[in-house]
């Protein structure tokens, strides 16, 4: 079948993103005998037009559309990509074509995305081996529905089948993104280059919807796999890596091995945005060390007991504690990521957090995230629709988010501002998707700054201070 993958996020904020998983599916597809076509909009300045022309180049039967995100996450300046994302399905309507949902997006909840976007199609969860089903299927006039993963709106009425995440992510083909994609433009803005060590999270944080778009079976991939894909990427010219796990830290053995295999190649130097706490250990710490970790996001949350019982980590203050001097030995720079005005957030957590963020180094940022995306199937919004406070409809894939009502978010805004950690090393949410970071990006990168540009976050924090911007 003549297939074309449509890469549709056009988001360059708080990174500019190697669509690596729209990759991935593009790469199974063609493995399966099928003929494809792909079209990244990342730097399309008019996406409607570049659709036009490539179906018209292309002339393909099916098109597969890679939805990442559902909006920018934040909750005090909200902004949705379903609006453009209707575009992309209006334009396809004039062409004789079966559409075909797919990526991040999609797992929430694909009924609703259907609907919401006016496709009978969706495929939820990982896509290399459902997509290419779902193709056979359709050219074998079986039940689209049957296939796992796949859900089928007809008739106003959705079927669907259950979601069954792969087994062997060895078993996979390298992804090779520089078939699809023209990665000259992402070194142009310094984009990091993914590297995948594992998906699915056997954790259970009440918010998060990671485990429902993964699995909660931690599924590996080789170590040495790991390492040949940071030497692919350094290669082609990319000066990071960047972890692109669930989260990153356990299970230990294997974070250990696939540390052991980087540092044993010619080092990318890496990052990651999730490293978890209560994975810390002074052997984790050694190894990242020596594969080359350069800037590291902590995903600490809260520093308050009550508030980690409440979002369901598998840590305590005490631990954080202790991860936070463990942490001190890394050879990278430190950014402490937290999610503020969960349920039972009050004063007193707050205050608590702000402890924790005062006494670190002064060297380290803060980045905040004020409010908790509601998300379809987690266990927070479960239970706010059991207490009535939520109704479960499609209104979920809007932005919806939840903030404690036993503390306003000036006050809350206040208290961290006032804990004693300097104000210009620490980032709002907001703050990192700023519209003009797509040229700080590209400055940083002509001036050979090494990547990623957020490691100056306190320098950024400074200038965008003074300039009003
Ligand atoms: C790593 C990550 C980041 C890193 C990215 C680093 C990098 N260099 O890529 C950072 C921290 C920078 C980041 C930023 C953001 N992220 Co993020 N991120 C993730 C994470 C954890 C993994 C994404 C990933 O690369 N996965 C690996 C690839 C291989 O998997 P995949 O893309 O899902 O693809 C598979 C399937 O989706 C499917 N598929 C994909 N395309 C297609 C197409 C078709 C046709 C089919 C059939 C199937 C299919 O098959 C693929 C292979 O199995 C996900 C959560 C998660 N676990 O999915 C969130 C996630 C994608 N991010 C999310 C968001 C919101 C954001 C931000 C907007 C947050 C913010 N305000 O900063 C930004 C946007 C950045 C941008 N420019 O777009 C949301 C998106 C959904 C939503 N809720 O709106 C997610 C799901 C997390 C969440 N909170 O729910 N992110
Ligand atoms: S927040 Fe991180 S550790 Fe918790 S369930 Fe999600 S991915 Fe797993």
């Amino acid at each position: 079948m003549k297939v074309l993958i449509v890469n549709t996020n056009r988001e360059r904020a708080p990174e500019t993103v190697v669509p690596l998983g729209a990759c991935a599916v593009a790469t199974a597809t063609e493995a399966a005998g099928h003929e494809v076509t792909f079209l990244d909009l990342t730097f399309h300045r008019d996406p409607l037009r570049a659709l036009r022309k490539s179906l018209d180049t292309a002339r393909p039967e099916l098109v597969g559309l890679s939805l990442r995100n559902l909006d920018n996450g934040d909750y005090t300046h909200p902004r949705s990509y379903l609006p453009a994302a209707r575009e992309l399905v209006s334009t396809l309507r004039d062409y004789d074509v079966e559409v075909v949902l797919g990526g991040p997006a999609v797992g929430q909840n694909p009924e609703a995305l259907l609907r919401c976007l006016g496709c009978r199609l969706a495929v939820c969860g990982e896509g290399e081996v459902a997509f290419p089903a779902l193709l056979a299927a359709l050219a074998n006039g079986t039940d689209p529905a049957a296939v796992q993963g796949v859900t089928l709106l007809e008739e106003g009425e959705a079927r669907n089948s259950p979601v069954a995440p792969m087994t062997e992510l060895a078993s996979l083909p390298p992804v090779e993104p520089e078939r699809w994609l023209e990665l000259s433009r992402y070194r142009a803005y310094e984009a990091s280059w993914p590297l995948q060590t594992k998906r699915g999270c056997a954790l259970r944080c009440t918010y998060c919807v990671y485990p429902l778009l993964e699995g909660r079976q931690w599924r590996l991939q080789e170590p040495e796999r790991v390492a040949e894909e940071a030497e692919r990427g350094r290669r082609l010219g990319f000066r990071l890596g960047e972890i692109v796990d669930s989260f990153w830290g356990l299970p230990s053995e294997h974070a250990l091995a696939c540390c052991e295999a980087l540092a044993r190649g010619p080092r990318l130097p890496l990052s990651t945005m999730e490293l978890s706490p209560g994975a810390i250990s002074p052997e984790l710490i050694e190894a990242m060390n020596a594969a080359g970790f350069t800037a590291v996001g902590i995903s600490a949350e809260s520093a308050s007991d009550q508030m980690l019982r409440a979002l369901g980590k598998d840590y305590t203050t005490e631990q954080l504690w202790q991860a936070e001097r463990e942490s001190q030995n890394l050879r990278a720079q430190r950014m402490w990521i937290f999610l503020l005005g969960a349920p039972g957030e009050e004063e007193a957590t707050l205050r608590e957090t702000g402890r924790f963020i005062a006494a670190l180094p002064q060297r380290d940022l803060v980045f905040l995230t004020w409010g908790v995306r509601l998300f379809s199937g987690t266990a927070l919004t479960e239970a706010l629709i059991q207490s009535g406070e939520v109704e479960e409809t499609e209104e979920l894939l809007w932005p919806r988010f939840y903030w404690t009502p036993r503390v306003t978010l000036e006050r809350a805004r206040q208290i961290i501002a006032d804990c004693g950690f300097p104000l210009q090393n620490q980032v709002t949410l907001s703050e990192g998707m700023h519209r003009l970071l797509p040229l700080v990006q590209r400055l940083a990168a002509l001036c050979r700054v090494k990547p990623p540009y957020w490691r100056h976050g306190a320098k950024l924090q400074r200038l965008r201070r003074a300039l009003r911007l």
